[in-house]
């Protein structure tokens, strides 16, 4: 593993619940450690082939200098979101903001928030049984790209397939996509359940005919069996609808 630490850089800025902190600047530090591939920078000695940590400091005053936030995690959730954005390199990342003359009337060093962020491969199998439903996945697939975090990599041919389960009595369409995301698994099933909502979706009937239905089939390489996720999916296996189109999009994929 390859990590650039950045400690220890400073900032003046307004970020604060109280309304002087909004107009008075105060310090906001920052440490970093960004963990990214070098091994083709090391060998060829080359900055191009690496996370330039001048870019990435100059990323960090953009975003603290351009911004009022009340707090300091609103504050470091924008500069990892960013840093995902801009630095394709990127593949996990540890950042801290430090507020070290916070309001507080007591004795005390600093107060910091963390934030821990890694890109992660997820695969979703996406199906509509109800109205428009070429409509339905390019809106998902639209929604899902415009969800701070995600990013839609690939995306398989739309089928039209039978119904399965017994519930739902249309023919649905299918597709598969591959995101990348640094959202956690939890996070991303709210968005999903936030763009199914907006698409019309009614939780009524398991298995029933529905406008939009999104399932996580793989996260990265987890393992996750909680009262709200299970992943890998716990029935993709049984289900040609999920696997045809899957491949199609990621032959490399062992199932
Ligand atoms: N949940 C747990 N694991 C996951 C996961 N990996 N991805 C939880 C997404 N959600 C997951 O799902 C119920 C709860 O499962 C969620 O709140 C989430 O916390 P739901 O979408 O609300 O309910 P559902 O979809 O009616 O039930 P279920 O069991 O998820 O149904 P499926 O498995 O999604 O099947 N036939 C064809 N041809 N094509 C289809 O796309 N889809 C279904 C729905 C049935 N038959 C079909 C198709
Ligand atoms: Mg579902």
């Amino acid at each position: 593993m390859n990590i650039i630490r950045i400690r220890g850089v400073e900032f003046s800025a307004c970020h604060g619940l109280n309304n002087f902190e909004k107009v008075e600047k105060q310090p906001f530090i920052f440490d970093a450690d960004v963990t990214a591939d070098f091994y083709g920078a090391a060998k060829n000695d080359e900055l191009l082939q690496t996370v330039n940590y001048s870019s990435f400091c100059k990323m960090l005053e953009r975003v603290t200098l351009g911004n009022t936030f009340n707090l300091i995690e609103k504050l470091a959730y924008e500069c990892a979101f960013t840093a995902f954005e801009e630095f394709p390199q990127i593949s996990a990342l540890s950042l801290t903001v430090w507020k070290p003359q916070a309001p507080m009337k007591r004795k005390f060093e600093s107060v910091g928030a963390t934030v821990e962020m890694r890109r992660e491969k997820v695969y979703l199998s996406l199906g509509s049984s109800m109205g428009d439903k070429k409509k339905y996945l390019d809106t998902a697939l639209e929604k899902l790209s415009a969800t701070r975090g995600v990013k839609v990599e690939k995306v398989s041919e739309y089928v039209s397939t039978e119904p399965y389960g017994g519930a739902a009595e249309n023919m649905f369409l299918n597709c598969a996509a591959c995101v990348s995301t640094v959202l956690t698994p939890h996070a991303l099933l709210d968005e999903i359940h936030r763009i199914e909502a907006e698409c019309g979706r009614v939780r009524d009937k398991r298995w029933g005919d529905r406008t939009l239905d999104i399932d996580i089939i793989f996260f990265g390489n987890e393992n996750i069996n909680d009262e709200r996720l299970t992943v890998p999916h716990r029935d993709f296996m049984n289900r040609d609808f999920v696997k045809i189109p899957l491949k199609s999009i990621a032959p490399h994929l062992n199932f």
